[in-house]
């Protein structure tokens, strides 16, 4: 009997060579509306699947090849023996090889303008569903979802030897494709119903790229992004010049951005480890950035800086002047790239930083799952501060106080910052305790803690970061409150003229 191949494509790449290729190899190739159009234009004898059922395409085309006579062909164990004799009472051919490919669904929903109805008609069902039996019937069948495997099914073809391990690899493959695809579908309906953690949760990923090594040189690792995207983000952003970019640097660039998300005035950061070591803002970029640089002049070395305006010529010598692994930025003036790319060394990255997506959901593994959470963009305006000392903040003080309370939310706790005139000047990070954090910061600030303000993200258990913090010359203080001992800090305020003001917000970040 001759083998039979069914083939039903969207994406007609290679699909006529291919289907030469079986005919040469003495397959009868059975197909469907668009595919045998194209076929028999190319000179391939098919067969169109309506004569394989007896039944006319249906539906507009949403019942195609649903059909027992399709599904039995592919689904029909050769090696059992009632299967054989149920398949020929029913004159059902087995089908030995299908090569499908799926209606656009991904590329509709990215398309613009495009409706509901479209959408929901760019969902597949005869393709997968057919995708799924064959490759269920691993055993007998061969599968092909990927164009790009026609050459070596083809090859495969060529030799009389079982491709049984072969054949489960397309299957594989075909089972990862069509898991992806439904994750598309479920990930759209998603974004169309108010359920925000649904029962079960389904993600899916394509790989942008393998990179060289992970956090470590002996760890493996890729990086993956979501298969559509809506806004500006990291896996879309446009890279101008430099070396690949490590697992590190796109953890840092991560958190660079993530910071600049909260700033609408020219800002610029700098990121080390995924901690800020300095955030300035200004009335320009370059006037953002002297502050950004200054707030921590050693601890910049080597690290990510990200701004959220185009870079000038200005920033870009500042920029230059420092040995730095990335710079992210909305753009680049021709005269600051120009000189910038001198730097063989540095990587600059192209990003509209100002509409990033921020209504994300963000994920963690853990030991044999996940957790996930929305994005920390509590916002805290000074309407929101409620002043618990006797003396009562100045004007710049609250903006200083706002601007180190901004800063906070972005260190891993414990926590704390001193700003100063629209710059960070002490960042202490990931302490096991809030005082080892204040300590940091305050000695990092040395002469610039005078006068300056400080920000916690979490409330004090005790007074001991308020009194290290009047002894350094801080000014106020921003905290969320709520300890049972707040009046201890409190006092400790009073005693100095420090002005406190909490927010009833936290921010931790492990
Ligand atoms: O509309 S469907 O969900 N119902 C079907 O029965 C069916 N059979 C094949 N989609 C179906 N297909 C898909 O049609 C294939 O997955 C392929 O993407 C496409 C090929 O159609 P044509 O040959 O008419 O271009």
């Amino acid at each position: 009997m001759k083998k039979r191949a069914l083939i039903s494509v969207s994406d007609k790449t290679g699909v006529a060579e291919f289907a030469k290729g079986l005919e040469a190899k003495g397959f009868e190739i059975l197909s469907t509306g668009g595919t045998i159009r194209l076929l028999k234009e190319s000179g391939v004898q098919a067969i169109p699947v309506e004569e394989v059922t007896n039944f006319p395409e249906m539906l507009e085309g949403r019942v195609k090849t649903l059909h027992p006579m399709i599904h039995g062909g592919l689904l029909g164990k050769r090696s059992n023996e009632d299967h054989r004799a149920q398949m020929e009472e029913h004159h059902i051919a087995p089908i030995d090889l299908v090569a499908v490919n799926l209606y656009p669904f991904k590329e509709t929903v990215q398309k613009s303008g495009v409706g509901h109805e479209e959408i929901i008609e760019n969902i597949d069902i005869g393709g997968p569903s057919m995708l799924r039996s064959a490759a269920k019937n691993f055993a007998d069948v061969f599968v092909v979802a990927d164009p790009s495997d026609y050459p070596s099914v083809l090859a495969a073809l060529e030799t009389e030897v079982d491709h049984y391990a072969f054949r489960q690899q397309l299957a594989a493959k075909v089972f990862r494709h069509t898991a992806h695809y439904d994750a598309m579908i479920a990930a759209y309906f998603q974004t169309q119903t108010e359920e925000v953690f649904p029962e079960t949760y389904t993600v899916t990923y394509e790989k942008v790229q393998d990179l060289r090594y992970g956090e470590n040189p002996h760890q493996q690792a890729a990086f993956y992004k979501a298969p559509v995207q809506n806004a500006a983000t990291l896996a879309t952003a446009n890279q101008l010049h430099g070396k690949e970019l490590s697992y590190n640097n796109i953890q840092d660039t991560n958190a660079a951005l993530e910071i600049l998300r909260d700033y609408d005035e020219p800002a610029a950061v700098a990121v080390k480890h995924m901690n800020p070591c300095g955030i300035g803002i200004g009335e320009t970029l370059a006037e953002a950035f002297g502050r950004t640089y200054e707030a921590d002049p050693v601890s910049i070395f080597g690290g990510i800086v990200a701004c959220n305006r185009p870079v000038d010529r200005q920033t870009a010598e500042q920029l230059s002047s420092i040995f730095l692994e990335i710079v992210v930025a909305p753009s680049f003036e021709a005269d600051a790239l120009a000189l910038l790319t001198e730097k063989k060394n540095i990587r600059l990255l192209e990003l509209d930083i100002l509409n990033q997506q921020t209504d994300q959901k963000r994920i963690t593994t853990v030991d044999g799952g996940v957790l996930t959470q929305d994005l920390d963009v509590k916002e805290v305006t000074a309407e929101d501060l409620e002043v618990v000392t006797e003396r009562q903040p100045a004007e710049a003080e609250i903006a200083d106080l706002l601007f180190a309370w901004k800063a906070v939310k972005h260190v891993k706790s414990n926590a704390i910052v001193l700003a100063k005139d629209a710059q960070t000047v002490g960042v202490g990070a990931g302490q096991m305790n809030r005082i080892g954090a204040a300590e940091i910061a305050i000695d990092q600030a040395g002469d610039k803690a005078k006068g300056a303000v400080l920000s916690s993200d979490a409330f004090f258990p005790m007074p001991d970061t308020v009194e290290a913090a009047a002894k350094a010359g801080v000014v106020a203080i921003i905290q969320p409150g709520g300890s049972k001992r707040d009046q201890d800090s409190i006092d400790v305020c009073n005693q100095y003229g420090i002005a406190m003001v909490t927010t009833s917000v936290r921010h931790f970040k492990h």
